[in-house]
Order: structure tokens, then C-alpha cells, then sequence
């Protein structure tokens, strides 16, 4: 569900451009053609977008580079694409904002990244444009992602409304990939509006759902304004983006801002084929948000506070446990062994023998192989479920890692599927199996960090550790504090 939000927002964006591009500073009323035409100010092509799809892509790309938000690198993508054309769709730059222009002329000179032209006069939409990267790549850190917003606009654009305005409209795009509702992501409620400037709250406020004359116009409050007006106020990405554009002004800029947030809140499914078709370098802008995503998705977050999911650590006897499924360190024979599996057993008491016995003569005659998940009772433990799976032999299983990585998803996923919220895991295989504890521990934080955000039940998953010495391992390996 994310990836198809995230691969929408920065498509939807191209979109927008690029349907927008041909009608730049036209005033309205005019007719628009619901597909790509040519011409307008850049002689555009069918599908061709401008500059706002090219700084988002260097934008994208710093991010992936980078691994993270690097404000110079970012700068230098700007210049080479300013100077060298880098992610044009012509062998040069054809098209810069005032602002943006300004800024790379100041940054050549200084060598400066802050190099953002401020005050209000200066509240361009050139920041606003480009936003939805950073959106895509922070959504899960709240902190970062309003941090980065603000920080992304100021290399260009000081200016308080525009800072202001993406750091509003980040939150705005980092919700509709997480999955609220438009009511949700509308509501006074959504954003602290503290310590933003007045302008920008009162379009918070609403002043997009009043029935007047938007006039997209290149500033950021205006672009802002409208952008919401028709998300707010059609049910598709099509009708909202065909009537941003037929507003005139500054249409693509206004369609890439829409496109943003209707992308990330309708998906990439939700884009007419007939625009994602036709755009051009539309393979180039697909990897490129399927980076963003990979990359996003295994942020340096261990918990998410806004979902209310949650990774804990405890040092103890997994047996022990209060948690809606508790995970077992089988062997293929699910009959029982050493380790947590002996533990379990014991604690447990017969009826889970009794059912893993049914199993071995029913679905599993050969036995479990290494990998998949299985879920029986949970006997005498404090929970509703167990999870049996078995994990890799280090030393004689070559994918070990592989192997590792589905005993985590698969337990995890098989939980969730039975609407379970909690669940317990041991450090699978790396008793009785071998696993180098920190190789283990940094394949098992980082697939359930990188699935949690997906689970529909789940909130809480705690790695529980026999030893405190096991447990600092984990956490050194995942520069856990
Ligand atoms: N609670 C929490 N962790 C425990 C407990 C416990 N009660 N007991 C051990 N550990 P292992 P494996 C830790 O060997 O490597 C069995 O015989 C332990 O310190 O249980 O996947 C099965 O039947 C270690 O870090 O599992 C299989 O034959 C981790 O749990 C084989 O072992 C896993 O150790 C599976 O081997």
C-alpha cells in the first residue's frame, strides 16, 4: 500500500507538471484537452514536464545517494541541473524559477547551501514544487520529516511562508502514504499550526473549502490554496487535476503541488494510465520513487509514536511473556528440542505437542521446512497463539540470510493475519543453529522495522533476549541507545 502511495505522489507530481505545462501563464477561461498537448511558453512535447519534476528528482536522488538529507549534494544536483541539464528532459535546463535561479548564483559564489533568497516578497512556490521527496522519504519520523521540510526549502526559498507551507504540506503527503482519511488529513487537528505565520493558517483553517475564485498564481499561499481546494473538493485525481489546470496562471507548478498529495493519497493506481503512459522518462521516475520507497522504509526509527507501534527489548524468559503470540525456535520435527523450543514445551504443557503432532500427520508429513510459519495453540502460555518456524542452520544453509528474513515476515505477517496486536520473538537460530548474534540481530530489527508500518493488527513486537549480554548485542548491531 505505501509503494503504491509513494510511487504515486512523485508520478502524480511529473503529471501534474506536465499536463500543466503547455497552459503556463495562460489566463483563464480556456478549454483544456484531457490528454497531453504541445506548446505553451517551453514548446513542450506530449507528456514532457519542467522544472519542477527535474528538482524533484535531484531531490530524490540526493536522498538515495546520500542516505539522507545532505543539503549540499542537494544544491550541487540543482547546479548541474541548471548548468548541465542533469534530470531534464532536454539536453538543458529550460525553464527556472526567480528564487531557485537566485540561489544556485549565490551558492556558486559562496559555496554556501543556505543560500535561500527570504522575506516575504520572496514567497515563490519553487520550494513547494519539489516538496514531495522529502515527504516520501521521512514519512515515518515526524521529527525529521518537519525538520527536513523546513531545511529543504530554505537552500532556496527563506522565505517564512514558503518554509511554513512545506513544512504543513509535507505532513499532508506523509499522512496520505500512511494511509488517512481525507477528513482526517483535513481536520484542524492534523498539523500544530504553532509558530506558523498566519497566512498559512488560515488556508490550514479552511480558506480552501470557500466558494470564491482561486487564482494560482506563482505564490506559495496561492498555489497552496488551490492545490487543496481541489483535493479537498474532488473524489479522483483526475477531476482535481484537470481543474487545478484550467485555473491558469501558474498551471503547472499548481498541478505538480496537487499532484503531490492526490498521488500519495489516490496511488499510482489511481493516476489515469493515459497520463502515466505518455510521460516522458516515466521508467527513470518509477525506480526513482521505488528508491525513495526501499530506501524510506527502513529508516533509523525503531518505533513509530503516531501509529502507536511499538519495538521493545526485554532481557528474559520468552515463556514468561504476556503477549498475543509468542514465537518458537523450532526444528523441522516441530516434536519439541532444546533451547526456547524445549523452554516452550515444557511450559506450554501437551496440547501443543498433541496439535504439532496433527500437523506432522496432516500438512506437514516431512516436516516444516526452514522459513515458512505455522501457528498452533499456545497451551498453558500467556498467549493466544504460538508461531512455530524454523530457522537456518548457519552453517549449512548458504541463504541463510534469506531464510533468516522469512522466519521474521512470515511469523509476523501469520500474527497479523490472525488479528493478533502483540507478538514475542526469540532470537531465532542463534542458539543450537549458530547465527552470529549480530548478524542475526541486525536482520531481525530490520524486517520487522521495515514491515511493521504494513501490519493491520499488530502494534507491538518485543525481542526478548535469555541474557542482558545478548540484548546489548542487538542493540549495539542497531545502534539502538
Ligand atoms: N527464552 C528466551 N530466549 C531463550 C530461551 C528462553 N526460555 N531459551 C533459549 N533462549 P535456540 P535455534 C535463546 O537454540 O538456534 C532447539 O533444540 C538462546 O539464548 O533455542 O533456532 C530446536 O528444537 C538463543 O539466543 O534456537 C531446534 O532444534 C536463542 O534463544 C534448535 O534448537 C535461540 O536458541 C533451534 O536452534
Amino acid at each position: 500500500m505505501q509503494k503504491n502511495k509513494i510511487i504515486g505522489s512523485l508520478i502524480g507530481l511529473a503529471v501534474g507538471d506536465a499536463l500543466g505545462a503547455a497552459y503556463e501563464f495562460k489566463r483563464p477561461p480556456y478549454n483544456i484537452n484531457e490528454n497531453y498537448i504541445t506548446g505553451g511558453v517551453h514548446n513542450v512535447s506530449i507528456g514532457e514536464w519542467t522544472d519542477d519534476t527535474s528538482m524533484a528528482l535531484c531531490l530524490a536522488q540526493s536522498l538515495i545517494d546520500k542516505n539522507g538529507f545532505d543539503t549540499k549534494d542537494q544544491m550541487d544536483k540543482y547546479l548541474s541541473w541548471y548548468e548541465d541539464g542533469y534530470f531534464s528532459t532536454r539536453s538543458e535546463c529550460f525553464d527556472i524559477g526567480n528564487t531557485v535561479a537566485r540561489a544556485l548564483a549565490s551558492y556558486k559564489n559562496t559555496d554556501e547551501p543556505f543560500s535561500g533568497i527570504a522575506g516575504d516578497n520572496n514567497s515563490g512556490n519553487g520550494s513547494l514544487m519539489r516538496l514531495s521527496p522529502i515527504a516520501l522519504y521521512y514519512y515515518q519520523d515526524k521529527e525529521a520529516l518537519i525538520k527536513y521540510a523546513a531545511q529543504s526549502s530554505q537552500i532556496t526559498h527563506k522565505s517564512e511562508l514558503a518554509v511554513d507551507v512545506c513544512i504543513y504540506y509535507a505532513q499532508l503527503i506523509a499522512g496520505a502514504v500512511k494511509g488517512y482519511s481525507k477528513e482526517e488529513l483535513l481536520s484542524n487537528e492534523f498539523i500544530d499550526t504553532k509558530d506558523m505565520r498566519k497566512e498559512v493558517i488560515n488556508v490550514m483553517k479552511g480558506s480552501y473549502k470557500e466558494d470564491k475564485v482561486y487564482k494560482p498564481t506563482g505564490y506559495v499561499i496561492d498555489t497552496l490554496e488551490t492545490a487543496l481546494m481541489a483535493f479537498y473538493r474532488f473524489d479522483s485525481f483526475e477531476d482535481g487535476l484537470l481543474h487545478v489546470i484550467s485555473l491558469g496562471y501558474d498551471t503547472d507548478t499548481v498541478g505538480a503541488v496537487y499532484g503531490q498529495l492526490a498521488g500519495a493519497f489516490y496511488g499510482h493506481n489511481g493516476i489515469p494510465k493515459k497520463w502515466t503512459n505518455a510521460l516522458i522518462k516515466y521508467n527513470l521516475l518509477y525506480s526513482t520513487a521505488e528508491e525513495l520507497y526501499n530506501n524510506s522504509s527502513v529508516q533509523k526509527v525503531n518505533f513509530n509514536d503516531e501509529m502507536h507501534k511499538k519495538i521493545h527489548i526485554l532481557v528474559g524468559d520468552i515463556t514468561t511473556i504476556n503477549s498475543d503470540v509468542i514465537v518458537n525456535a523450532a526444528n523441522y520435527r516441530l516434536l519439541g528440542g532444546g533451547g526456547v523450543d524445549g523452554a516452550i514445551h515444557r511450559t506450554g504443557g501437551s496440547k501443543i505437542l498433541d496439535e504439532c503432532k496433527f500437523l506432522r500427520k496432516t500438512r506437514y508429513p516431512d516436516g516444516l521446512f526452514t522459513g515458512p510459519a505455522v501457528a498452533t495453540t499456545a497451551g498453558n502460555l500467556k498467549a493466544k497463539y504460538l508461531i512455530h518456524t524454523v530457522g537456518p542452520k548457519y552453517r549449512f544453509d548458504s541463504n541463510h540470510v534469506e531464510l533468516l528474513e522469512s522466519c521474521y515476515k512470515n511469523s509476523l505477517m501469520l500474527a497479523d493475519d490472525y488479528k493478533c496486536e502483540s507478538i514475542a520473538f526469540p532470537s531465532i537460530a542463534t542458539g543450537i543453529y549458530a547465527y552470529p548474534k549480530d548478524e542475526a540481530a541486525k536482520i531481525a530489527y530490520t524486517v520487522i522495522n521495515k514491515l511493521l508500518v504494513n501490519t493491520r493488527y499488530i502494534k507491538d513486537v518485543v525481542f526478548v533476549f535469555y541474557s542482558q549480554e545478548d540484548a546489548n548485542i542487538f542493540k549495539k548491531s542497531n545502534h539502538i541507545k
